[in-house]
């Protein structure tokens, strides 16, 4: 590691007041970044800033902090808009997360267009969030679920994929990078795949979006969703984008104000795009502060974001690799800075517990990941999970706190 990056980490982390607490007497280590993120005191500014001076309800009022708090909230989307190169501001729809995001494609567009006899193609590496939602649909439609195997190192083949696509195949709907594993998928050579049978695609982003410079242009994916909470930004806002034409011909799935143009007891039309998707009073603050946190990342730039988060990936390997009993889980090739693993003779969730009272935060159990999991014949797995604030040295004192468990207590 460069002395330029390390001075680059710290000033990184300065920008995080949570980071400088101790847990249990020790300094706090957070590597629990794939479940949430920190946020940087300018998202944190950002949010306060909109309770102390903006808050009113948006896009109803004609009155000045109903105005502002407009601007705020629209502002965000054409952010999100350029972050992810989409054609028109029209095709961001704000949401509560990615789990929402895909939600409203299965039921606005699957529940629509899906018959008997299609199928929707999913891989055997999904979140529950992108495997749920489909298994509902499938259910209300007659479509079938199909699954693309994962082989040992946790990755799937592009030739297997290739072989279980086919003119049924109406859906594919396909994680980036596992959350439980790291694996980075080959998504931009499935959407042309999928597209050559004439199957729409959309891209569970979840996990890509903090890691990836996503280029939905050049994806030419129909449909992508991701969560503010894992890039920096706060809880309860996600983006789901989608093209323009598609948006244009699924239905609402959630009625309320905001998304209609007329409503008499007779009927009621459909507002525009994007805020037929939007019914109800959106989660406001939290959207306007999410803009902070793109500019946040837009600052850092993704090859900084990227280099150092493989520094620590490659580190983590390194060190932890060869701690006795250590057995990881998922060796793709092509990884985020994601270490699943287990420790032979020792509960994960012990595990968890004793790095807690070590000041370190992992996460433990089976990631909503459980298809997964089966396929591994385990349980769950420990997940160190890094972000760019994270240090070298965190790395190191994780490794020896490790070390120091599995002496004490494996069997
Ligand atoms: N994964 C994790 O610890 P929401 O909860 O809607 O913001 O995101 C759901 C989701 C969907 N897809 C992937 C790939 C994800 O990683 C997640 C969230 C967290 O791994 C919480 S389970």
């Amino acid at each position: 590691m460069s002395i330029t990056t390390d001075i680059s980490v710290n000033e990184i982390r300065k920008q995080f007041p949570i980071l400088n607490q101790e847990v249990n007497g020790k300094p706090l280590i957070y590597f629990d970044n794939a479940a949430t993120s920190q946020t940087p005191q300018v998202v944190i500014d950002a949010l306060v800033n909109y309770y102390q001076n903006d808050n009113a309800n948006i896009h109803r009022g004609i009155h000045t902090l109903a105005e502002r708090a407009t601007t705020g909230f629209e502002a965000t989307r054409k952010a999100v808009q350029q972050f992810i190169n989409s054609n028109e501001v029209e095709e961001i729809i704000f949401t509560k997360g990615t789990s929402e995001g895909i939600n409203l494609v299965a039921q606005s567009y699957g529940r629509k267009f899906l018959k008997e006899g299609d199928e929707v193609l999913i891989t055997g590496m999904e979140h529950h969030s992108n495997i749920v939602p489909w298994q509902m649909v499938c259910e209300q439609t007659g479509a079938k679920l199909k699954v693309i195997p994962v082989n040992a190192n946790g990755e799937i083949s592009i030739d297997e994929f290739e072989s279980l696509l086919s003119e049924r195949t109406k859906i594919v709907s396909a994680v980036y990078i596992s959350n439980s594993l790291g694996t980075i998928n080959p998504v931009p050579e499935m959407i042309q795949l999928a597209h050559e049978v004439g199957a729409k695609v959309l891209v569970d982003a979840a996990q890509a979006a903090p890691h990836h410079q996503i280029d939905v242009r050049a994806l030419n994916c129909d449909w992508l969703a991701f969560s503010a909470h894992k890039m920096y930004g706060p809880t309860g806002v996600g983006v789901l984008y989608g093209k323009r034409q598609l948006l244009e011909k699924m239905d609402p799935y959630q009625g309320g104000g905001e998304m209609i143009r007329e409503v008499t007891f007779d009927g009621t039309s459909y507002n525009d795009i994007p805020y037929k998707f939007e019914a109800g009073t959106p989660n406001i603050a939290d959207v306007v502060a999410f803009k902070a946190a793109i500019e946040f990342m837009t600052e850092i730039g993704f090859d900084f974001l990227h280099s150092q988060e493989q520094v620590l990936l490659q580190k983590g390997k390194e060190l932890l690799f060869g701690i006795d009993g250590f057995q990881p889980i998922g060796n793709a090739k092509n990884k985020a800075s994601v270490i699943s693993f287990l420790i032979d003779g020792v509960h994960p969730f012990d595990l968890g517990m004793w790095l807690d009272a070590k000041g370190i935060a992992v996460r433990t159990g089976h990631h909503c990941t459980q298809p997964l999991m089966d396929h591994f014949q385990i349980d769950g797995t420990v997940r160190a999970s890094f972000a760019v604030y994270n240090t070298i040295e965190e790395v190191e004192t994780f490794a020896e706190a490790l070390t120091d468990i599995v002496k004490k207590f494996r069997k």
